[in-house]
């Protein structure tokens, strides 16, 4: 008989505690949003954008959408018993990948446009952020225990210190000689973007790389990064945009 690996109502609770939050953070953004001329409202825009996409994908996996069952043998389980294996399959939410695929580009974005980045570094960030997401979700889905499956995963990491090169040093080089505040604000903000970040591989490597981590228990790892990532990035950044009138873009 298939054994199924499942988000227990825990998992589910998360789920929906985690829609709420993304919903009124889209909410608050707005409000702030609107109390100021609509030239000056790119990052709002951008950062609602990003919350609003959150609140979609925790909505189709608190109700049980955007939910794959991914094939998963362990053979250890019936180690006594030679020649059996048994048919484990444990859920995999896709509906992440397609959040990340759109906002993880956006808070990018966000980044690119307070340092001041210039448009050919912030597409190459950007196309090697939508590389590291798609690799990671043909990582999600790779057969278990292939070569093929860390590839991507491999593959994924290398986009991603692609990112973090354009953003860490060539975002952090303009930021420095807008002068002021500006730049030590991007270090702050950017430092703790790319301490964030970097939970997700590692987090990615124990639930769905090695096996190490429950359902539950991946749904409220990937909840705290995604509040910190989104949210309380978001308000950072905007509330502290609202008192540096360097930080605004002609765009
Ligand atoms: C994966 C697995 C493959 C290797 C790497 C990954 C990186 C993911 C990151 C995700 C960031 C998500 C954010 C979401 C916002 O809420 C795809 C997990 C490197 C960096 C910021």
């Amino acid at each position: 008989l298939p054994e199924y690996q499942d988000a227990t109502e825990t998992g589910t609770r998360t789920l929906w505690v985690v829609m709420v939050v993304m919903l009124i953070a889209s909410i608050i953004f707005t409000g702030m949003a609107w109390n100021i001329p609509i030239s000056k409202r790119l990052y709002h825009v951008v950062t609602i954008m990003i919350t609003v996409f959150a609140t979609l994908s925790y909505f189709a996996m608190a109700s049980g959408h955007g939910i794959a069952y991914h094939h998963v043998v362990v053979r250890e389980a019936h180690k006594h018993v030679p020649d059996t294996t048994s048919d484990v399959y444990r859920q995999v939410y896709w509906a992440r990948y397609v959040d990340w695929s759109l906002t993880t580009p956006l808070l990018l974005l966000d980044l690119a446009l307070l340092a001041g980045l210039n448009g050919g570094n912030i597409l190459i960030a950007i196309v090697a952020d939508i590389i590291m997401i798609l690799t990671g979700l043909f990582a999600a889905f790779g057969a278990e225990e292939t070569p093929q499956k860390w590839g991507w995963y491999a593959m994924a990491c290398a986009a991603y210190l692609v990112v973090i090169w354009q953003l860490a040093y060539h975002g952090r080089a303009v930021a420095a000689a807008k002068g002021g505040k500006v730049g030590s604000f991007f270090a702050a903000i950017g430092g703790f973007t790319l301490i964030i970040w970097t939970v997700y591989p590692i987090i990615w490597g124990i639930a769905d790389g090695s096996r190490n981590m429950n359902v539950d228990e991946e749904i409220i790892a990937y909840a705290v990064l995604d509040i910190l990532a989104k949210p309380i990035f978001g308000a950072w950044l905007l509330f502290t945009h609202s008192s540096i009138p360097e930080t605004n873009v002609d765009l």
